[in-house]
């Protein structure tokens, strides 16, 4: 992602093998940080995700990650929380319509089973856990909005083509300098970033 140059240069593995989420995080690196994702470091097997919280799976990659290569490192876990769903598709977000993760699929399984419901507040919620051989720390970032009733918008992914912000707007219609800026992963972010200048 950054030349690490600087000797104040912080070195950052980020647990992640999804390109979207390393995209809208390189927007908002501090230039003393260089982040390096597992797929710049040609890590490809998919990280296990066995538990059924947030903040538990995001816990399992970041320590996961930590041991493999030694380095401090974060990952993020992040779901979409619908009220009216009881909290789904929650951590079952990337697979909610079946093993596939076909985003289309999940999004209209969402549709449908919102129906008319008036009641369509949703969140998403980011966890990150951040690890060094010193601690274990995590951070949480949130995003409120709605689900609309129909896919809007060509920008961001997942499920960001339904979910609504309070103007109206879909995720998926703002530019991801702009969804970094106000997002559950980009609030979440900020708060490890914070926490290193500390
Ligand atoms: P990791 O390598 O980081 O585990 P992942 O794709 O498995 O990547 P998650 O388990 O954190 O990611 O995410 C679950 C799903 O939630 C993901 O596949 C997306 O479909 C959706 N999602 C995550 N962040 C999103 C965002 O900012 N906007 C819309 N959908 C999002």
């Amino acid at each position: 992602m950054a030349s690490n140059k600087g000797k104040s240069m912080k070195e950052l593995i980020f647990a992640t093998q999804n390109k979207n989420k390393v995209n809208e995080i390189a927007l908002i690196v501090p230039e003393n940080t260089n982040v390096i994702s597992l797929l710049d470091l040609g890590y490809e097997k998919e990280l296990d995700e066995d538990f059924e919280t947030l903040e538990e799976n995001s816990l399992q990659k970041a320590k996961f990650v930590f041991d493999l290569f030694g380095k401090n490192c974060f990952s993020e876990d992040t779901g979409l929380e619908i009220d009216a769903l009881g909290g789904a598709p929650g951590v079952y977000s990337a697979r909610y319509a079946g093993e596939e993760k076909d985003m289309q699929k999940n999004m209209d399984k969402v549709l449908l089973q919102l129906g008319d419901s008036k009641d369509r507040k949703a969140r998403f919620k980011t966890v990150i856990t951040y690890v060094t051989s010193e601690e274990i720390i995590q951070f949480v970032g949130l995003l409120e909005g709605e689900i609309g009733k129909e896919k809007k918008g060509i920008n961001g992914f997942g499920y960001d083509p339904i979910f609504y912000l309070p103007n109206g707007q879909a995720l998926a219609e703002i530019n991801k300098e702009e969804k970094s800026k106000i997002s559950h992963r980009g609030i979440a972010f900020k708060k490890l970033i914070s926490h290193l200048k500390k």
